[in-house]
């Protein structure tokens, strides 16, 4: 079970209660279909993904991107028990989805990456390292039921 020490949880729910899911999940969706192309192939029904403009203005992303965040929060609001969280997502996601573990931590790093950008200054290297902490929790619990 994962540790949480000093002023990390406090840190964590301060600054997501500062977050807008429906924009940096969007956002955050967008900038792994662009960095990340080969992750597009999961995503062929979401339609026009042909350049970046269009990843960044398709409603199906955001939409898309804002759910996926939306169970991040729910990890933020159990902090104590992410991995039994993120069970039935992680089943689905290898049984289902078929989606390759490494990248929900690709995920993450967008996350970290979005919200460095909307925070500027005020993400600091502390809020920073705890997020990347809370980021690997998620995607070890997104891979724990994998087989
Ligand atoms: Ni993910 C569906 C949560 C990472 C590909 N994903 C979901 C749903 C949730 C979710 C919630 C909706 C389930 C439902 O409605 O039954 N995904 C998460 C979380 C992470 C994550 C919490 C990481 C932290 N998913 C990823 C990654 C990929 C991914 C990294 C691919 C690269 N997810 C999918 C696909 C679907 C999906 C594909 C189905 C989409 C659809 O609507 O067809």
């Amino acid at each position: 079970m994962v540790h949480w020490i000093g002023d990390e949880k406090q840190v964590i729910t301060n600054c997501w209660a500062k977050t807008d899911v429906c924009t940096v999940g969007g956002e955050c969706l967008a900038r792994l279909l662009i960095v990340y192309p080969w992750t597009q192939r999961f995503f062929s029904s979401f339609g026009n993904l042909s350049s970046p403009t269009a990843i960044c203005g398709n409603p199906m992303v955001k939409a898309h991107g804002k759910k996926v965040l939306t169970a991040f929060a729910d990890a933020i609001k159990n902090l104590d028990n992410i991995k039994a969280t993120f069970c039935e997502l992680s089943k689905q996601h290898c049984d289902e989805l078929h989606v390759d573990p490494e990248n929900f931590k690709l995920f993450g790093y967008q996350i970290i990456i979005t919200m460095a950008g909307h925070f500027g200054k005020d993400f600091t290297p502390h809020i920073q390292a705890v997020f990347n902490k809370l980021i690997h929790v998620v995607a070890h619990a997104m891979a724990s039921q994998y087989h």
